[in-house]
């Protein structure tokens, strides 16, 4: 994939979609033109699942309209009651689907290296109204899943999966998807593989796909003459299967370019003192985002400015920790995920990313201790 000069700007953002050529993408749109046939699990969208699953090793993938939409219907497929234990370090949307889902998110900290949740602390936000664990693969670091799945089992409760960034990490040698009665990931264009919007569901039970696939659909049975239960419109259109697939045949490039410029960011910034990296087996990870974790949050503060005044512009997740929303959540304590908020800033990483640029982007982060 060549990287697209023409949509090179002079400011240097914290990421840019990888696009296929706009000739692929074209190609597909014609025989979406020709059939007319726009949405409603069309052509392009089963091309789509099988794609993915194909290129990941799945056995499926149910595609969804977006990441938020595919952890709502994943909770809404397992019939999720009470209390789901999250993690404080994530994006609101793990949030607001648990609560859409008229469930209670419960607030679990993080381990400051991996920056995921810290499974020993799961057991102490166990209660008798917890009803499944959703943690969070944090910018495509997997999780310490062999232990979560042990603390659900001993407990009795389900494991959904937020891998809205995890398209492409392993976990001992298998696709982060594969993992938890279901993991939701999503197709943004900010993630590394992405179909403008979208997202989907991976489930080895097929029970439970059927009813991630009824529950997109507005809740119809096969032949959409009854409705079988609560559903809503999760669907994703034909139009941004077409934006997948032409995506799709990158990715493995696309994959490789982040592991080799994380790994430069890495090697210019080990020799600073004064910021952290979160722990990745940059092998396993897609690297889909590089954080650098700042001495204290005037530092940080300090290196944005100045990056800002260099038309390059990092980007703080996830600030401010999600236990901090309180206009949306009964606050409780997460004293590790608060403080990496606000010392947390993801660099830039995209596939037409110059590795120049992130040489510039170290030294100018090196100028100020
Ligand atoms: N769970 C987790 C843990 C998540 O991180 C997310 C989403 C979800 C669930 C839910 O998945 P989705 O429902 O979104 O599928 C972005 C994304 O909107 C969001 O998908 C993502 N996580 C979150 C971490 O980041 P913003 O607010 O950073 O987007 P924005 O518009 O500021 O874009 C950042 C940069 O990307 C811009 O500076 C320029 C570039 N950009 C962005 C877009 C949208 C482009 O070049 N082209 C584009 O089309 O949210």
């Amino acid at each position: 994939m060549k990287s697209n000069k023409k949509r090179k700007t002079n400011s240097i953002y914290v990421t840019k979609p990888a696009l296929s050529p706009l000739k692929r993408f074209t190609k597909e749109l014609e025989t979406v033109w020709d059939s007319g046939i726009l949405t409603h699990h069309g052509p392009k969208v089963q091309k789509l699942e099988k794609g993915i699953s194909n290129l990941l090793g799945l056995r499926n993938f149910t595609s969804t309209s977006n990441g938020t939409i595919a952890l709502q219907i994943a909770i809404k497929a397992l019939e999720l009651k009470g209390e789901i234990i999250t993690s404080a370090f994530t994006w609101i949307a793990t949030v607001s689907a648990i609560k859409w889902e008229k469930c209670t998110p419960v607030f679990c900290d993080i381990n400051p290296k991996t920056l995921n949740i810290d499974p020993d602390q799961i057991i102490n936000k166990i209660s008798s109204k917890t009803s499944a664990i959703m943690p969070v693969h944090v910018f495509g670091n997997p999780c310490e899943i062999e232990v979560i799945q042990r603390i659900a089992d001993d407990h009795g409760l389900k494991v959904i999966y937020d891998a809205a960034h995890g398209v492409g990490a392993n976990y001992k040698n298998k696709s982060i998807l594969s993992y938890g009665d279901i993991s939701a990931t999503s197709l943004h264009a900010t993630k590394i593989l992405n179909s403008g919007e979208g997202g989907g569901c991976v489930t080895s039970d097929m029970g439970i796909k059927s009813r991630l696939e009824r529950i997109r659909f507005f809740g119809h049975n096969s032949d959409s003459s009854d409705i079988l239960e609560d559903g809503f419109n999760g669907k994703m259109t034909e139009i941004h299967a077409s934006l997948g697939l032409a995506n799709l045949e990158n990715f493995w490039e696309v994959l490789k370019d982040r592991k080799e410029k994380s790994l430069l960011y890495e090697n210019f910034l080990n020799g600073n003192k004064n910021l952290e990296l979160q722990d990745v087996n940059r092998d396993d990870s897609n690297n889909s985002y590089f954080p650098i974790i700042c001495k204290d949050e005037e530092h940080l503060v300090r290196i944005k400015k100045m990056l800002n005044g260099n038309k390059i512009f990092p980007r703080r997740y996830f600030y401010p920790s999600a236990n901090n929303f309180h206009h949306i959540v009964n606050y409780e304590p997460c004293p590790i995920s608060e403080d990496i908020a606000k010392r947390i800033l993801c660099l830039p990483l995209y596939f037409s990313l110059e590795r120049e640029q992130i040489k510039i982007i170290c030294n100018l982060i090196d100028t100020l201790k």
